[in-house]
């Protein structure tokens, strides 16, 4: 066990009358009925996995190594502290899997800080969007100068 994603449920929670599965364009248990079905299991989260280790390798991470090692270390724990055999290392974060290489404001992920960059952090800024608060030490829960100087420390790096 290394992680765990969204994989779906064979219960209603938010009782919008379906079961809470991953909808899916597919076949049934019939291989004659293709349409839409709810399913869940290990089928289902696997895909999700695939999709965050696909975004890393569309940013540069290619090194299979530096991939898993992205995808384990910045899974949200769950369970018993650390690894453990149920969830693995934890839920996995696409967006803190692509930060964990990433050039600190590079927030499009383009290999470069400019002013694309700037961009997303003043529209984020004004929105009180945190996902752009990287300073100091990786973020204090608000957005302001240091976040920007953080930005301007790695200008068109
Ligand atoms: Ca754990
Ligand atoms: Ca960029
Ligand atoms: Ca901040």
């Amino acid at each position: 066990m290394d992680v765990a994603a969204p994989g779906g449920d064979s219960v209603d929670q938010n009782g919008d009358g379906f079961v809470d599965g991953v909808l899916q364009q597919t076949f049934g248990k019939n291989p004659k009925d293709w349409g839409y079905w709810f399913y869940q299991g290990t089928s289902m989260s696997a895909p999700h996995v695939s999709g965050v280790a696909a975004l890393l390798i569309s940013t540069g991470v290619t090194d299979p190594d530096d991939v898993r090692e992205a995808l384990e270390a910045t899974a949200q724990d769950l369970g018993t502290p650390g690894w453990d055999a149920e969830y693995g290392w934890g839920f996995i974060d696409a967006y803190a899997a692509l930060n964990y290489f990433n050039i600190p404001c590079d927030f499009n992920f383009d290999g470069v800080v400019n002013f694309k960059d700037l961009r997303i952090l003043v529209s984020f800024w004004l929105a009180n969007e945190l996902s752009v608060d990287i300073a100091p030490d990786g973020g204090d829960g608000i957005i302001n100068f240091l976040d920007f100087a953080k930005c301007s420390e790695s200008w068109n790096q």
